[in-house]
């Protein structure tokens, strides 16, 4: 059993102690064990074997036992005992938009739903609208949210693809019949959702290499097994498959297993008006091979400037590498701080220090704290009072910090009425105001564009948070005229953030390329709620990247004291 697999079980608990309407805080130890478990970077039976599990925060003992359980049984008690009562089935029911755990058990008991299908089809049948609580609204509401969710469905969030896909990585590393490894496909595009993991090896024995792929741990069952490819299915429903390469031609196999498939046809078309022809064994001229090395001797063949793979969507960037102008994308290296993060003033697991620790490590020279306000009050928001003694604390290990600055901020939840949740004279105070949305996520696209507008006039706002509000997979972002929004932002110097907590990354591509042509300045944040998710800038970094940001977009990349000076503003 792997992180990924343990988390899952923890999550499915949570899911149906809330369904039979548990202790909260029970549900919330389970809910925050499987969080703790999928964001840790070493491997839960490592960490078991060394008998440290109980150092993993959020771990306590019974919580550990669980672990240990699954470690070595590959089954939980507990988990087997619940499922008894509510199939899993119920628990997919549970997550879609207008359900929630109540009504999931209401259909269940009333009609039997217990499959997102079942679900489908009550609704089409308008069986819902007569269960108490549930109307004709609701009804229309859910079948809006399971199209909204079928199209995520079977896809993998991009952290936990590429978890997965590391694993298994430095598994084929160890063997001694495999040469190179590299990943293909969306994962190597960075796609916010991966449908299956693409990996390329060389290998001299491929008979043995591909014994030793499909019998990786994790694997459920073998899809397909060939001498140059094969495919698995892992535990957790995720397909992998492994082709072999030549490694002469590995560079021309690199670039066709990338992808898009939209951008191969287009390069592919490209070429061939140039009189050359591109397959994943090479480029060609005639019958003569050109190139089929490395993917820069490809592109070089077929007049092309080397395109970074979040590019290669078809969205423009085959022109723009021909005629030398890609844009030169953002890198982490070029961040000098992160935004956005919470510390235990409100919900965060740690101290304004500790988070500082960890951000110089990171080779930072600035972070925000931005703690929530009072209105979200299940996140321990603050009044301005309590808001005012935690900045003088802040005060307190700045005066410690040299070459490094935390900056004084706070998360303040715009109101169902545009106004906010702070006073103007403790938002002046403060040298970060980001602004965000946590409630009242149902109201009509005008008022709710309305409602956004009128927070981003008040002068003090420099950043607002994960604009559309989506979580992927878990929920649809609410609706709002972006391109308004947008206008408004510039025109009031107010920041879009990319949130680049893996399971939001909101702003997404398109919509960060957007920003960018209509001027926009972008602030990538964590969202942070411990020290360590400060390591989840990487997924922001990417996403940034698929929306063609450049370093000039980004604020992150500017040193603290402009940042203060745009700010005060
Ligand atoms: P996914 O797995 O749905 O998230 O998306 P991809 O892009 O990883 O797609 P996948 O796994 O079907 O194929 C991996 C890459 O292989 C794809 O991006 C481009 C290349 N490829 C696969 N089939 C074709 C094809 O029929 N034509 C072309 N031009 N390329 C293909
Ligand atoms: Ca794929
Ligand atoms: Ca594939």
């Amino acid at each position: 059993m792997q992180n990924q697999d343990i988390a899952q079980v923890f999550n499915e608990i949570a899911d149906i102690l809330e369904i039979q309407n548990e202790d909260r805080f029970r549900i919330r130890s389970y809910r925050n064990a499987a969080a703790s478990i999928e964001s840790l970077a070493e491997d839960i039976n490592s960490i078991y074997k060394k008998g440290a599990l109980r150092q993993i925060p959020a771990i306590g003992k019974s919580i550990a036992e669980k672990i240990e359980e699954l470690i070595k049984t590959a089954k939980c008690g507990m988990h087997q005992e619940l499922l008894k009562n509510v199939p899993r089935g119920v628990l997919d029911v549970m997550r879609v938009p207008g359900m929630g755990p109540k009504h999931a058990m209401l259909v269940y008991k009333s009609l039997g739903v217990d499959s997102m299908n079942r679900l489908r089809r009550a609704a089409e049948a308008g069986k819902l609208e007569a269960l108490p609580g549930l109307g004709k609204k609701s009804e229309q509401k859910i079948l809006k949210g399971i199209k909204g969710l079928s199209i995520t469905e079977g896809k993998f969030k991009l952290i936990t693809a590429y978890k997965y896909a590391c694993q298994i990585r430095d598994e084929l590393k160890k063997s001694n019949a495999i040469g190179r490894v590299e990943f293909a496909g969306s994962l190597r595009r960075k796609k916010e959702l991966v449908g299956d993991v693409d990996i390329l090896v060389t290998s001299d024995n491929p008979k043995a290499a591909m014994k030793v792929f499909v019998k990786i741990d994790g694997v459920k069952e073998v899809l397909a097994k060939g001498d140059t490819k094969s495919s698995v299915r892992l535990n957790c429903g995720l397909q992998v498959d492994l082709r072999i390469l030549d490694k002469d031609s590995f560079g021309a196999g690199l670039y066709y297993f990338t992808g898009s498939k939209e951008h191969n046809v287009t390069a592919r078309d490209m070429a061939k008006k140039a009189g050359l022809k591109i397959n994943e064994y090479g480029a060609y001229k005639g019958s003569r091979k050109i190139a089929s090395k490395t993917e820069e001797d490809i592109f070089k063949a077929i007049g092309l400037k080397y395109i970074e793979p979040e590019l290669r969507e078809n969205r423009g960037e085959i022109q723009l590498a021909a005629s030398g102008n890609l844009p030169i994308l953002i890198r982490q290296k070029d961040l000098r701080g992160d935004f956005h993060m919470h510390t235990k003033t409100s919900d965060g697991k740690n101290t304004p220090e500790e988070m500082a620790v960890k951000a110089i490590q990171m080779g930072y020279e600035y972070i925000a704290i931005t703690d929530h306000s009072k209105a979200v009050r299940i996140a321990g928001g603050k009044d301005e009072k309590a808001l005012l003694a935690h900045f003088k604390n802040i005060d307190r290990v700045n005066k410690k910090l040299k070459g490094f600055v935390i900056l004084k901020g706070v998360e303040v939840d715009i109101k169902s009425d545009g106004s906010l949740d702070l006073e103007d004279w403790f938002l002046k105070e403060c040298d970060v105001v980001i602004t965000a949305i946590h409630s009242g996520f149902t109201m009509p696209s005008d008022k709710m564009t309305k409602r956004i507008v009128k927070a981003f006039k008040n002068k003090n706002v420099d950043i607002f948070a994960h604009p559309t509000g989506r979580l992927l997979k878990e929920r649809q972002p609410y609706a709002f005229d972006m391109e308004e929004i947008f206008n408004v932002a510039r025109d009031n110097n107010v920041a879009m953030e990319l949130s680049a907590y893996p399971d939001r990354l909101d702003l997404n591509d398109i919509h960060c390329r957007m920003a960018k042509d209509m001027g926009v300045k972008i602030a990538v944040g964590t969202d942070s709620h411990s020290a360590k998710q400060l390591d989840n800038m990487q997924w922001g970094v990417y996403t940034a990247r698929r929306g063609w940001l450049e370093k000039k977009n980004v604020l992150n990349t500017l040193p603290a004291r402009e940042i203060l000076k745009i700010f005060s503003k």
